[in-house]
Order: C-alpha cells, then structure tokens, then sequence
C-alpha cells in the first residue's frame, strides 16, 4: 500500500530540518518496507506568498485533501509578511478545514540531554499536551471599529462550543487511559475569564464521571506553568484550549533542555482528513540560513507520522535512534542548542543512519 504524503517546507528552518525529517523517514521506509510517495508544494511559505500574494493557492484544499498525511516545516518570517498573515493563511487554515483538532505535543527529557530544570533526570518529565487545535482563543470572530481615531476599538472573541470542548476533553481522557499513571490535568483561568473558562472546567467535570479510574486535577493557568518549572514530574497528560496548549507545548518542551526536538501531531481522529505533523518550533529567522538548526524535532514528528500511519515499531526505531545518538553524546554530531558543535546535517545523517542499521 502507497501512503502519500505532502511535503511542505515552509520558511526558515523549516526549509533546513525538512530534508533531515526526509532521510529519517526514508530510512525507516527502507528498513520497514514502508512505501511512501512524497510530493513537495512550495506553497504554505512567505516566499510564495510575495510572488503570489496569498499563503496557498485557491485549490490547495483539493490538492491536499487526498494525501495520507502532511508533513510540515515552519512557517513565518516577519520581515516578508506580517506573522498573522502567515499563520492565518497557511498551518491555520490547514488546521482548521482538516477538522486537525487535536494537537498532540509529547514532552520529554531525552537521555543525554540536560534539563535547565536542576536535578532533574530523564524519566522525570515525561507528559504529553494536548492542546485544542481548531477554535478558542484562535477565532476569527471579532473587529475593529473607529480605526484612525481616538474611538477606535478592538475585539476578538474566545469561541468555544459543546463539540469542541468535548471532543478535545474525550481525546485526552482517552490517551490518560493508556498512560501507566492515568492522570489528566486540565488548564483553566476561570476566575478571570469568567464565561468561557468556567465553562470548560464544567465540560471537565463532566467527561471525568464517564473516566472514574482517570485522576483530575486543574490549573490556572499561571500557576500551572509555574508549577511546570517547578514540579514538571506532576504531569502525565495535560489538556487546554488552543493559546493555553500553544504556551504550555512551549514551555514543556524549554524544561527538557530545547524547544528544538519537540514534535507535534496536528490530528483529525477520524482520519477524514489528513492529519498534519510539524516541528513545535517555528522558522526561527535569527539561526535561519546557519545550518544550524536541530532536526530532531522534524524527524520526531516523521515517527509520530508513521505511528498514525500505523507503523508502530518504524515509529519506535526512530525514537529509539533518536536516544540513542543523543545519549552517545558526539559532540561533532550535536547540534549547538544541546551543547554541541555539529550541525543539523551531522545530527540527521546520524540518526538516519542509526535507523538504517
Ligand atoms: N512548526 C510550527 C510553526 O511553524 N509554528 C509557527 C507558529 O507560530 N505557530 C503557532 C501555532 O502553532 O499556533
């Protein structure tokens, strides 16, 4: 069976760390028979977006809809277009029309790598974010009035429905359910935000009845991101709306040492559409053009690609291979942002060729 898959690089580093994700990914399709056919787009980039003034091009729906899967680089840089433009023309729309409304982001201190965190060893943080990935804080409800004068007047809505909450809710009750400490914790503000929070933690309320062997706890959310840095060992599976999973999935992965290995799975459960699988970084302009770049978040994202393929042990062997030359600790081989001096060629080429033996 073919899976086709559609490459998109985007901007940045991501256009650095994509032909690492590729070798990795055909490493493992070669070991494991795995047959797949990759088609790249230069859409879904600024650079296409000042030649042809839109981030994708008007049938990119149509175009993409019958991929297996996407994999996806970063995208944005600022100096060629506003970052809402870019994120609003392209990874958002991608998102949103794919119904992608799980974002599963794995947090994990990888051997070899040492936390900013004090004392703490791999095994210590281990938890995934779940963040909901289609509406929220992310809406395109709002407007502005009285623009240019002293009136003016800005307003973005927070939306958040039954279906939305719930379906997110179910998603992460369920992964807690197959994770050895069963714990779910949930992300909140409702003493501030006093509708749409409160609302929330209701849903949460009431999916924990149908999950009574899962333990729930919640946040607000400025503690809990304290509490991330403190006792980051607390979390097993931690759910929130889609600006609070956005920080949060940033955040975690910054306590295990790098933002540069975090993967992440943008999902349609359903499998409807294609699910989409990118880096938690983005384009990064400052190191862009360096070759710099840690790959290991864009190949990580390759293996959980091949999980939702349903390529469990490919998938492992490239996690496995992943540990295995950051525990080895070549320092020609690592990458600056983990105390290496190497380059995101020498750390691809090394993991690719761990997964190939
Ligand atoms: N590879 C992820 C990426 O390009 N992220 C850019 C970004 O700003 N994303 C915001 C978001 O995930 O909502």
């Amino acid at each position: 069976m073919v899976h086709r898959i559609a490459v998109i690089a985007g901007d940045g580093i991501g256009t650095e760390v994509m032909p690492e994700g590729i070798r990795a990914l055909e490493a493992a399709a070669k070991r494991f028979n795995i047959d797949l056919a990759l088609t790249t787009f230069e859409f879904g980039s600024c650079d296409y977006y000042l030649e042809h003034g839109k981030m994708l091009p008007d049938d990119w729906f149509d175009q993409l809809k019958s991929f297996d899967a996407l994999f996806y680089g970063a995208v944005g840089w600022p100096d060629k277009v506003p970052d809402h433009i870019s994120l609003w023309g392209s990874l958002l729309q991608f998102r949103r029309q794919f119904d992608q409304y799980i974002n599963l982001r794995p947090c994990k201190l990888m051997p070899g790598i040492k936390s900013p965190l004090a004392g703490r060893e791999p095994g210590d943080i281990d938890f995934y974010v779940v963040r909901e990935n289609t509406e929220g804080e992310y809406s395109s409800v709002g407007g502005k009035m009285f623009e240019g004068t002293e009136r003016e007047v800005v307003l973005q809505e927070t939306v958040m429905s039954r279906i939305g909450v719930d379906r997110v809710l179910k998603y992460a009750f369920n992964l807690a359910q197959t994770r050895p400490r069963k714990k779910l914790t949930s992300a909140t503000k409702s003493n501030g935000i006093s509708i749409t929070m409160p609302y929330w933690d209701e849903r949460v309320a009431e999916m924990a009845k149908q999950y009574p062997d899962i333990a729930v706890d919640k946040f607000h959310i400025d503690i809990l991101t304290a509490n991330f840095v403190l006792h980051p060992d607390w979390f097993d599976v931690v759910v929130g709306s889609n600006l609070f999973g956005d920080i949060l999935s940033d955040l975690g992965p910054a306590c295990t040492g790098t933002i540069g290995i975090a993967p992440s799975a943008n999902i349609n459960p359903e499998g409807k559409f294609p699910s989409l699988f990118e880096p938690v970084h983005g384009s990064a302009p400052d190191i862009a053009g360096k070759g710099i770049a840690n790959p290991i978040g864009q190949i990580w994202s390759g293996a959980m690609m091949l999980e939702h393929l349903g390529y469990q042990e490919a998938a492992d062997t490239m996690v496995k291979a992943i540990e295995d030359v950051l525990s080895e600790g070549n320092n020609q081989v690592l990458t600056r942002d983990i105390g290496g001096q190497g380059n995101t060629l020498s750390l691809g080429q090394a993991i690719a060729e761990r997964i190939g033996s």
